[in-house]
């Protein structure tokens, strides 16, 4: 597939996506939430890509929803067009885990794609925030809902009604990322992790992730009847029996998705 905006790369059961607007800090306009979102379900659909990583520059992971495409719609168009529903819905259809590999600023829809990921990566100079409220409006994709289940409200609110930065060591302290690393060592971090996450069965992953995920969308019991569930159906799978019989056998268990 041919992109404008985006790179991408597939490797040794990982897919790797670059956002490439370098002119615009990687500015998220409609036509590179697209060609993501084909990106994604691609990859997606693919058996030889396990997991996703998803990045940007050293500069910006993305500085938001492109200003400049936004700036002239009326409420008719952005309704009408339901602006950026579609792309987004797109994105959280992705069934594989996905590893946002922050560097620089994740600001406003940027900062929304990073935590519709499954877990972000930041190197040691990148910037999270939510300054729309700078614009004259307010977060889109996400930002009051998930940045609030991440961080907080006290903190969730400063940052939406402030449009403060915060910055990596912040974001770790607060749970928006799940480490930081030096800038230069970020995609070495991200590759390393997708491996390992590679490594186990396809289908175990699938559910982790489907688990996890409706940890924010059910009640507890619910949630945990949902994972008690799963657990059980993996018991029809081969894997299953290749994990464990791996552990007693002392070997390495080789999974086949099966
Ligand atoms: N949109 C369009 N262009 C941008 C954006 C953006 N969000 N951010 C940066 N650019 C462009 C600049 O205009 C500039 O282009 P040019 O050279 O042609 O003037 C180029 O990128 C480089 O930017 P700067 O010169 O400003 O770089 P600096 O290093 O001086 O500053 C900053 C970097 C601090 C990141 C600064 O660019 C900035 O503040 N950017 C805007 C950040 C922002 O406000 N983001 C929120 C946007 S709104 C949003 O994300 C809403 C999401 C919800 C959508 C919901 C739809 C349903």
């Amino acid at each position: 597939m041919a992109f404008e905006t985006i790179l991408t790369e597939i490797d040794d059961h990982i897919g790797t996506i670059r956002l490439n607007r370098p002119d615009a800090l990687n500015a998220l306009n409609a036509q590179l939430l697209q060609e993501l979102g084909k990106a994604l379900a691609s990859m997606d659909d693919n058996d030889k890509v396990r997991v996703i990583i998803l990045t940007g520059s050293e500069k910006a992971f993305a500085a938001g929803a492109d200003i400049k495409e936004m700036s002239d719609k009326s409420f008719v168009e952005m309704f009408g067009s339901d602006y950026f529903g579609p792309e987004v819905e797109a994105m959280l259809k992705v069934r594989k885990p996905i590893i946002a590999a922050v560097a620089g600023y994740a600001l406003g829809g940027g900062c929304e794609l990073a935590m519709m990921c499954d877990f972000i990566i930041a190197a040691d100079n990148a910037k999270f925030g939510q300054p729309e409220i700078n614009l004259g409006v307010i977060a889109g994709i996400g930002g009051t809902q998930r940045l609030t289940r991440f961080v907080g409200k006290s903190k969730s609110m400063e940052m939406h009604l402030t449009g403060r930065m915060m910055d990596a060591d912040e974001a770790e302290r607060s749970g928006l990322v799940t480490r930081v690393v030096p800038a230069k060592d970020l995609m070495a971090d991200a590759q390393k992790t997708a491996a390992k996450i590679a490594e186990k069965s396809p289908l175990s992953v699938l559910a982790a992730k489907e688990a996890v995920n409706r940890a924010y969308e059910t009640t507890l019991r619910e949630g945990l009847l949902f994972e008690r569930r799963l657990f059980h159906a993996m018991f029809a799978t081969e894997d299953q029996t290749e994990g464990m019989q791996a552990f007693a056998e002392k070997r390495t268990p080789q999974f086949r998705g099966n």
